[in-house]
């Protein structure tokens, strides 16, 4: 049971060209050894190698760019984006110029156009940037032993460096649940590989990634119950939250919450999930579950070294990516928490700076984040209840505002939804810190906001105000109104929610 349950990985046929790959060298003292080319380890071989380093990155898959490309972000942006356009095709079929979609559309084809895509070009791209533009020396199949804090075995040859980085990733954990491996139990992985076409579909766990594919797989016209041990979406803004799970109901999305899995029912294939609620059980028939039930980091690989392991399997770092032993680093989701993209490719730039004698920690910034439903969900700082928790007091500026049901935000992507559905366009909210005017949260649901989450929290930490920020320039009509509508505000001496 647990993490040995057999995956059905989603194949590819990528090899890359041999005059991409190098040959690491047996007589010489790297500064560096990366095990795992995925996105921290291949940034932070790029970083080191910038920085005038050497090192040599050992990749057990086939690609660089780890599982970001293959199973992760890109195939859930891929799928999010065909969620997308069938969504608004069924709800603007049959008006203005939109033609009417069936209700039922298939998502093998989809994956399959996605994996002939990422066959040909990313991996490509992956192999050609970091060897011809990077100049990462790396080997591609090469499953790295540990023998010591400054040795590696691949393919029973030894190789040495000043420093190990250890750069292994996560792999989705699965619950320990009667017929968890049973035939259709999926997990994010498997799913790029599907090939039979899901009619209802139970998910397993509601994280930031299985929003995105819950929704999905709605629009494809499944039937599509939600199952979670707790309240979904506890870390969203209250109205936020309201908002974003209202709408998966009125898209036919079922929700239980609270409840406890008892059982996946079936002979060779999955053909229910069994759950109490409510003190009541209860059976959804389904022929597939998707499970979202989170991630474990791989950090088995360090076992030899006897470095410290955190309580979800992560290797103990310090703000240097430092493990236990201070020249082994563990970078991206091998050091545990935040799992996001940004963390992975920071940690590698930072590991390779502290390698190369530039004394660096990871700084404290506020860190955005989005997810998916048939929304984009962008987000940074405070909620509002937060706010209030904190300073006592919060001020709200929000469009549209409660109970008015017009179509804003008002922009690219939303402008055809705010005037056939108004109020299915969005939604948005920045939380201010009244005695100082400082912003401590914003908020978005909409569409086109997310760029704008990459700055908003520099600007945040460094004490953006409703008075400074009233002085921007908008791009008029933009999606996420935080400047225009802050300008209405900022005149107030005492401020005021609009
Ligand atoms: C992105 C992978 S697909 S990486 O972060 O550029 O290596």
């Amino acid at each position: 049971m647990g993490n040995k349950r057999l995956y059905w990985p989603a194949k590819s046929n990528y090899i890359p060209p041999a005059s991409s790959t190098s040959i690491p060298k047996k007589d010489f003292v790297y500064d560096a050894i990366f095990i795992g080319g995925g996105a921290a380890g291949r940034f932070g071989s790029a970083f080191l190698r910038a920085m005038g380093g050497t090192q040599f990155t050992f990749e057990a898959d086939n690609h660089l760019g780890g599982q970001c490309c293959k199973h992760n972000c890109v195939p859930e942006h891929f799928a999010y984006d065909n969620s997308v356009y069938m969504d608004h095709l069924r709800w603007f079929g049959g008006q203005l110029w939109f033609p009417e979609i069936p209700d039922k559309l298939d998502m093998a084809p989809i994956f399959d156009v996605y994996r002939k895509v990422r066959d040909t070009n990313v991996y490509q791209f992956m192999t050609d940037q970091s060897k011809g533009q990077l100049g990462i020396e790396f080997a591609v199949y090469k499953e790295a032993k540990i023998i010591d804090a400054n040795t590696v075995e691949v393919d029973g040859e030894r190789y040495r460096a000043k420093n190990l980085v250890i750069a292994t990733g996560a792999r989705p954990r699965i619950p320990n649940i009667p017929g968890i491996n049973l035939k259709g139990v999926i997990t994010h992985q498997e799913l790029v590989g599907i090939d039979y076409e899901p009619q209802k579909i139970v998910v397993i766990g509601q994280g930031k990634t299985s929003s995105g594919y819950t929704s999905f797989f709605r629009s494809c016209g499944c039937e599509v119950t939600v199952v979670n041990r707790s309240p979904i979406y506890r870390w969203l803004d209250d109205d936020v939250r309201e908002f974003v799970i209202s709408n998966m109901k009125r898209r036919g999305i079922k929700i239980h919450e609270g409840v406890k899995i008892k059982e996946i029912k079936g002979v060779e294939k999955v053909e229910a999930v069994v759950f109490e609620e409510d003190g009541k059980l209860k059976e959804v028939p389904c022929d597939t579950v998707f499970l979202g039930t989170g991630v474990v980091p791989n950090s088995e690989i360090a076992s030899p070294l006897g470095v410290e392991i955190g309580p979800n399997n992560e290797i103990v770092v310090n703000k240097k990516f430092q493990s236990s032993i201070p020249n082994v680093y563990a970078i991206g989701d091998t050091a545990g928490l935040p799992y996001v993209m940004s963390k992975a490719r920071q940690s590698g730039m930072i590991a390779a700076k502290n390698i190369m004698g530039e004394e660096t920690e990871m700084m404290d910034r506020t860190i955005p984040e989005f997810m998916f439903t048939t929304y984009e969900i962008t987000w940074c700082g405070l909620t509002e209840k937060e706010c209030r928790e904190k300073y006592g007091d919060a001020v709200i500026i929000k469009m549209p505002p409660d109970k008015l049901d017009i179509g804003l935000p008002l922009a690219e992507r939303s402008m055809v939804m705010a005037h056939l559905h108004p109020e299915m366009s969005g939604f948005q909210k920045a939380i201010i810190e009244p005695k100082s005017r400082r912003f401590v949260g914003f908020w978005h649901v909409g569409y086109g906001a997310k760029a704008a989450f990459q700055y908003l929290p520099v600007l945040m930490d460094k004490g953006l105000t409703v008075d400074e920020m009233a002085t921007f320039h908008e791009l008029f009509l933009n999606a996420e109104h935080f400047i225009q509508l802050t300008r209405l505000r900022a005149g107030q001496k005492n401020l005021s929610n609009l």
